[in-house]
């Protein structure tokens, strides 16, 4: 079986470390990328890290992963809050799928409270800035073994 984990994520996200530091943090998304591949190493895993701003290419992905990874991590973005393509496609693919936020999604505007993906996820994981994808790589290796 295959040690490869998909670390997916949504719409806006390219624009981390460049806009709104208050919210989400100084860090770009190269930068949690990199945390991600030396997270994984230490756990066994070797992370596929990605990023699209269209939701049809994230439901590629996570049926990809259905082939060929051992789990997901997903910050979803705001198609989290909206999207049904990505909840069925997280259901159909039969692997653990663990969402996350770099922010607390219930301390913010009401209509981040929800989202349409949590209820087909193992778990999710929102509020520890960039820490929220290495947690997500240890809830990985928890449900994995
Ligand atoms: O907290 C998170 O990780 C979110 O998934 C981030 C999404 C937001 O829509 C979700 O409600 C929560 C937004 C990502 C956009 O990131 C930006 C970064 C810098 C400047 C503008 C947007």
């Amino acid at each position: 079986m295959s040690k490869s984990i998909y670390v997916l994520n949504g719409p806006n996200l390219n624009l981390l470390g460049k806009r709104e530091p208050g919210i989400y943090g100084g860090q770009t998304l190269d930068d949690i990328k990199a945390s991600c591949i030396a997270h994984g190493e230490k756990l066994g895993f070797t992370v596929d890290f990605r990023q699209t701003n269209h939701e049809g290419v994230l439901v590629d992905w996570l049926h990809e992963a259905g082939e060929k990874a051992l789990g997901v991590a997903i910050n979803p973005g705001a198609y989290g809050h909206t999207s049904i393509a990505l909840h069925d496609a997280i259901r159909g693919i039969g692997i653990p799928v663990i969402e996350l936020h770099l922010s607390n999604i219930h301390a913010r505007e009401e209509f981040r409270h929800k989202t349409m993906t949590s209820a087909v996820c193992k778990g999710v994981i929102c509020g520890f800035g960039p820490v929220s994808y290495t947690l997500a790589l240890d809830a990985l290796a928890h449900v994995t073994r």
